[in-house]
């Protein structure tokens, strides 16, 4: 068997049929192939319609899973399940393109994970919103700030992989949240990867699963992938000052304010300043001592940071308010914008303004 194609669906009834034909239609002829739907007993019985095409065609397979959710460990279960040398991800609500399957897999021959992806030549995305676009922008941003990958779209859900490369770290994979590939990338360390192009449909029928809970599952996956198995001392230390900075703001704030009676505009400009500073300088002399940057390198080093925590207070307000119109209470939402953040600020700041000596 060449390639398996596993389908993860979740109430895809009237999408399920014109992908399962679609797939056959662009694989019939080149390889040996077979199909997994996976489907976690949807409620609109998208397991019968599958069912029904699985007993006249034998190269599709139904894995109908009872009492179970969750779109990561239904493809794990699919890979687990399929013969293929290779292993495919499609969705099954037709935004991924399809026809680019047999590209995908003959890249295989020179890589061990081939992307679908929408950032590269011939990728793109159908109809969407400007906010929806800056959205996945912070993610992807922050995906690849966290998580260190040569991929330009870590986010996809479009891929396929060497059975090897899955068998390799079936133990390690936890089959939690919305995406398996990053899980994949952070485990298997593969370099030998390559993305190939296509455009994002728009969904036509059907809904989609992604909600509120997805994206704090996402969020939360990404920061245990990345600081689960060991807490990092010095992120515990830059949240230390993070914290200081706080005291040191509402501290100036109250001295000019209630005490010297300035403006509110002028005090308050006068405390960010002072706490943006306070927080250099304890980040340089205690969280980063071991690299601390020396007179020549402090100026730029300080504009590094500036620039840095500017991107960092504009995902935490893109964030917060995402949240807040998925209709999250506002403090939640800042939590989690302001940790998002955090990581953010800390991550890049590590990478960039305190790597300057280099
Ligand atoms: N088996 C299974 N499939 C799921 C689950 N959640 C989503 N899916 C499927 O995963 C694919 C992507 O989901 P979708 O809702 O389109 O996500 P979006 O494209 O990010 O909005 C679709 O084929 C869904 O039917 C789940 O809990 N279990
Ligand atoms: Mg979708």
């Amino acid at each position: 068997m060449d390639l398996s194609v596993i389908v993860p669906t979740y109430n895809e009834k009237s999408n399920i049929a014109t992908l399962i034909m679609r797939i056959i239609q662009a694989l019939e002829g080149h390889l040996l192939f077979e199909i997994w739907v996976v489907d976690d007993d949807s409620p609109d019985k998208t397991w019968a319609v599958v069912k029904d095409i699985s007993q006249r065609d034998p190269r599709v397979h139904l894995l109908r899973r009872i009492g179970r959710r969750g779109l990561s460990s239904a493809v794990v279960e699919g890979f687990s399940a399929a013969k293929g040398n290779t292993l495919a991800v499609i969705d099954a609500d037709l935004q991924h393109d399809e026809t680019i399957l047999l590209d995908m897999y003959n890249a295989s021959k020179t890589a061990n994970l081939v992307v679908g992806s929408r950032k590269v030549q011939g990728g793109g995305i159908e109809n969407w919103t400007p906010w929806r676009r800056f959205v996945s922008w912070c993610a992807t941003m922050l995906t690849k700030a966290v998580l260190i990958t040569p991929l330009r779209d870590p986010m996809s859900g479009y891929f396929l992989l060497k059975k090897e490369v899955f068998t390799r770290i079936e133990n390690e994979i936890n089959p939690r949240g919305f995406k398996i590939l990053l899980e994949i990338i952070h485990r298997s360390k593969e370099s030998r990867v390559k993305e190939i192009g296509y455009v994002f449909r728009p969904r036509v029928a059907g809904t989609s699963k992604l909600s509120t809970n997805t994206i704090l599952e996402f969020l939360y996956g990404l920061f245990e992938l990345r600081f689960g198995t060991w807490l990092s001392i010095r992120f515990l230390k830059y949240t230390l000052v993070g914290i200081s900075g706080v005291g040191v703001n509402l501290a100036t704030l109250w001295l000019l304010h209630d005490k010297a009676h300035l403006g509110t505009s002028l005090s308050l400009a006068c405390a960010i300043a002072l706490s943006m500073v306070s927080n250099f300088i304890l980040n340089n002399w205690y969280t980063f001592k071991d690299n601390a940057l020396e007179k020549g390198e402090l100026l730029r080093g300080f504009l590094f940071f500036l620039l840095i925590c500017s991107v960092g207070a504009l995902i935490n307000y893109a964030i917060t308010q995402y949240l807040v119109d998925l209709s999250i209470g506002l403090y939640l939402a800042d939590v989690v914008g302001i940790t998002v953040a955090t990581v953010w600020n800390y991550v890049v700041n590590r990478n960039f303004t305190w790597a300057l000596r280099e």
